[in-house]
């Protein structure tokens, strides 16, 4: 096997042993050492940067980092130490690139082939959006998106539309939206976007932006190139363009951690837990049911540890006593819409928001 990859000097400080590493912008938390604790620990998340993470400079001084805030009836730029005056919240969400599960496609899509690993389920406090937009008079008349402006320096020379972070969602995302300066009981890493991020609960990972520098309540979606032709829903063969579905909100998923093929043969005779993560959209998760034929049969699987929110994941176990032989243990999961986690992925050109219980499966085998 390949030597792994080193990691990058930015994010020296993750537990080289919890991730795969992809490349020098991206870092995947590997399935076994997710745990059963609910929170994913800032050493093993994964890291997705499209762009170069800014120097470090930027979180020299976090307090003095500026945001404008634009859309709104007095538009204004605000530094972190003014935005700490006006509200304070914290909410624990699953943060999921819209690639994750991409790893799985036959069709082997060009991006990071991640399976489960990018993700994970971290607490960030910060402002309400709700409160800054407030203390500024409100959301001008006719605004119907929230666009968020990444911070990185854009190289010189190329039309910055065609490289530049910046994502729309509907403006009525910013009910539950934060503009973060903590996770998980630090000052967020630069690496994760510090020293602010936006954050945008049940939204797939492109729209919670960097070291954001603009936050916008605008009349269209960006014309971004990012948000325009990237991160759509095209058909197999096709390429992203405005007029398909763009990668919004995240829908009801599940997968097991534990056990797996890599856990080697089980012990016939005993009893096995079955264990993994369930988590929502916008909608929370409501129920997991674990399947050890592969999908023929279903029993429902028993939540543990605490409810952090319907934006968080929850850890799910089914106890199981398993006779020698191979099994296909399968899990699926349903939010409180009443939406259910499918067999089969949606296909789509660039691999996105893979949900599929199928595959997702993975084989054991007890002796
Ligand atoms: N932001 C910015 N500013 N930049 C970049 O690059 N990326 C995205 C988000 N945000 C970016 C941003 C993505 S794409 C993702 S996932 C996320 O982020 C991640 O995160 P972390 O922290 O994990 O790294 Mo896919 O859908």
């Amino acid at each position: 096997a390949a030597a792994a990859k080193p990691l990058p000097a930015y994010v020296g400080w993750k537990n080289a042993s919890d991730v795969i590493v992809h490349s020098s912008t991206t870092l995947e938390t590997k399935r076994s050492a997710f745990g059963t604790s609910g929170i994913t620990p800032s050493n093993q998340l994964y890291l997705r940067n499209n762009l170069p993470a800014p120097d470090a400079t930027i979180v020299a001084d976090r307090d003095a980092w500026e945001v404008t805030v634009a859309g709104v009836k007095s538009p204004r730029k605000l530094t972190v130490r003014e935005l700490k005056t006006l509200g304070l919240e914290t909410v624990t969400m699953v943060l999921q690139c819209s690639g994750n599960g991409r790893g799985f496609f036959p069709s082997k899509p060009s991006g990071t082939p991640w399976t489960v690993g990018a993700a994970g389920c971290v607490v960030w406090s910060g402002v309400p959006v709700r409160a800054v937009v407030e203390s500024l008079g409100g959301v001008s008349a006719g605004m119907r998106f929230m666009t968020g402006t990444g911070g990185e320096k854009l190289p010189e020379g190329i039309d910055p539309k065609s490289i530049m972070v910046e994502r729309s969602v509907p403006a009525a995302a910013m009910q539950d939206a934060l503009l973060a300066w903590e996770m998980n009981g630090e000052p967020i890493p630069l690496a994760h976007g510090g020293p602010l991020r936006l954050i945008v609960p049940g939204y797939q990972g492109v729209n919670n932006i960097k070291y954001i520098k603009q936050l916008a309540f605008t009349a269209q979606e960006s014309d971004a190139k990012i948000m325009s032709h990237g991160y759509r829903m095209s058909p197999p063969g096709g390429k992203g363009d405005p007029s398909q579905p763009s990668v919004q909100e995240m829908s009801v998923k599940s997968w097991i951690n534990s056990p797996l093929p890599e856990s080697g043969t089980l012990a016939a005779g005993g009893t096995v837990q079955i264990q993994g993560v369930a988590f929502g959209g916008l909608h929370a998760v409501k129920g997991v049911e674990v399947s050890i034929d592969g999908g023929k049969t279903w029993q429902k699987a028993r939540f543990i540890g605490p409810d952090m929110g319907k934006y968080a994941w929850r850890q799910f176990v089914l106890q199981a006593r398993l006779p020698a032989g191979t099994y296909t243990l399968a899990s699926r999961a349903t939010d409180t819409a009443g939406n259910v986690q499918p067999e089969t992925r949606g296909e789509n050109q660039s691999g996105y928001n893979n949900t599929s219980w199928a595959d997702h499966a993975v084989k054991v085998t007890v002796a």
